[in-house]
């Protein structure tokens, strides 16, 4: 760590997501002396490569911009490069390489054969018109066709990069390249699409959390879930909830959280999914329509102001930190089951593993995404399509799968299962199974 610090100085989500991941495998990494005899840890740490470049556009007006573009290729020991495409204004190398990392130990996780990528830009979707987007989408993958393919690296959406925005790359991808293949997941049913890949992460999210409250002998039903964010992996989680018997009591957005003590109802959510899918509107107009059951706290979190039994944080990276972990512990949460990427800082994690509840980080509880991806690519290669029944049916099995996992290698002696340390030591010893016998490349 010391290295990788003096190296990467600038770069704290980076180096945040490494620590994790080696503070839990030392004793498996220690345990064969071989992996350290060919530096396999730092060569796991360090991407295959970084590809960054401009990306020179037309606004509206006529006004050129330029943002930054980035794909870091992480490792493809085990498959073709996979992740997604972030677009916001936050993003830089040091967010894009620590959601790299951790892609490739959720990739590994998910049982199928997909190695770690990621990429975006700091160009901000907000605000800006289809054609607008549309002509950014096209200047990125300009740039990034060529070192992108169905075999070589696949990209899909994140933060900012949904439906729309991969029919506009997938669309340039497919005029530059001149090839059909499936370079792209989360493309639309009708080129190419799998169903239930909109729904894959927040679906996912919810098996993945039966499986653990299981594990306690506890029901979902009528419990109160505070979920964060409101884009696509926390509406599916809502949605999914909702039809099994929980409360959803919070959702928030970058400008602010609405909390509902009484949880939604199948109307709010409605109203919720069209407001935000349809119109990009904000959750704040969701408040101020329903001023008698709703409390709005502006530029603030749900974590503070919720009385939930689970929390589901579904936005962005350290959006939960040690105070919100205290305070969701005091109100009686039993269950933290992360559907972002690293939304729970270290301390945050400290306090929910001390007070011995269910916690769940990103790489385990929202791999169904990628998963579904995969299944995607899967399908896009033989040319078929399968139903929504057949892909959830995977899902489950998979979500299930992983969480088996994460009790094999995290179940410590007195029975707690640490689901950090189960999910980081199964993705990391395939992957470094495969790099051992791949050589030193
Ligand atoms: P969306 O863009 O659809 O939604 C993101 C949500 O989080 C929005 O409500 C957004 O608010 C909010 N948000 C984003 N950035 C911030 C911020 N800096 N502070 C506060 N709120 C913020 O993205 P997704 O739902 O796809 O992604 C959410 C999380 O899930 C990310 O961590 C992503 O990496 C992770 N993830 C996504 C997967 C997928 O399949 N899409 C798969 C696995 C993980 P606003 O509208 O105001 O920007
Ligand atoms: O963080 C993630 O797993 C994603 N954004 C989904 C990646 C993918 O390739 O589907």
């Amino acid at each position: 760590m010391d290295s990788l610090r003096g190296r990467f100085p600038g770069e704290p989500e980076y180096l945040q997501a490494v620590e994790e991941v080696v503070g839990s495998i030392a004793d498996v990494y220690d345990r064969y002396p071989a992996f350290d005899a060919q530096n396999l840890l730092e060569r796991l740490c360090i991407p295959d490569r970084v590809f960054t470049f401009r990306v020179s556009w037309v606004d509206d007006h006529g006004k050129v911009r330029n943002n930054m573009g980035y794909r870091i290729q992480h490792c493809n020991a085990i498959g073709p490069y996979k992740g997604g495409i972030r677009f916001h204004s936050s993003v830089n190398l040091s967010i894009l390489k620590f959601l790299a990392f951790e892609q490739t130990f959720k990739n590994s996780l998910t049982t199928l054969a997909m190695g770690g990528a990621k990429g975006g830009s700091d160009f901000s979707p907000r605000g800006k018109s289809d054609m607008e987007i549309m002509r950014f989408c096209q200047a990125f993958v300009t740039e990034l066709w060529r070192n992108i393919g169905p075999d070589t690296d696949v990209p899909a959406g994140d933060i900012g990069v949904g439906g729309r925005e991969v029919g506009y790359m997938y669309g340039w991808y497919k005029k530059m390249a001149r090839e059909f293949t499936g370079t792209f997941t989360g493309k639309g049913i009708d080129f190419g699409g799998s169903l239930m890949r909109p729904e894959a992460t927040g679906y996912g999210n919810v098996y993945f959390l039966l499986n653990m409250l299981a594990t306690r002998g506890i029901s979902l039903e009528g419990k109160r879930v505070a979920i964060s964010g409101s884009g696509n992996v926390a509406l599916y989680t809502a949605q999914k909830l909702l039809s099994l018997g929980a409360k959803v009591v919070s959702m928030s957005d970058s400008d602010g959280s609405v909390v509902i003590a009484d949880g939604l109802t199948a109307d709010d959510f409605e109203e919720i999914f069209e407001l935000k899918t349809m119109y990009r509107g904000r959750i704040s107009e969701f408040a101020e329509r329903h001023p008698d059951r709703c409390v709005y706290y502006r530029r603030e979190r749900p974590w503070r102001h919720v009385a939930a039994d689970i929390a589901m944080p579904s936005a962005t990276q350290n959006e939960l930190d040690g105070d919100d972990a205290r305070a969701l512990l005091a109100a009686g949460v039993i269950a933290v089951s992360e559907g972002a990427n690293m939304p729970s800082t270290p301390e945050a994690i400290r306090e929910f593993q001390a007070a011995r509840i269910l916690y769940a980080p990103g790489k385990a509880a929202n791999a169904g995404g990628v998963a579904v991806s995969g299944l995607e690519m899967a399908q896009n290669a033989q040319k078929v399509s399968w139903t929504a029944e057949e892909v959830d049916a995977k899902l489950r099995d998979i979500m299930a799968d992983i969480h088996a996992q994460c009790l094999k290698y995290g179940t410590g002696t007195d029975g707690y299962v640490n689901y950090v340390k189960g999910a980081n030591t199964a993705g990391f010893l395939k992957v470094a199974r495969a790099m051992m016998a791949q050589g030193v490349i």
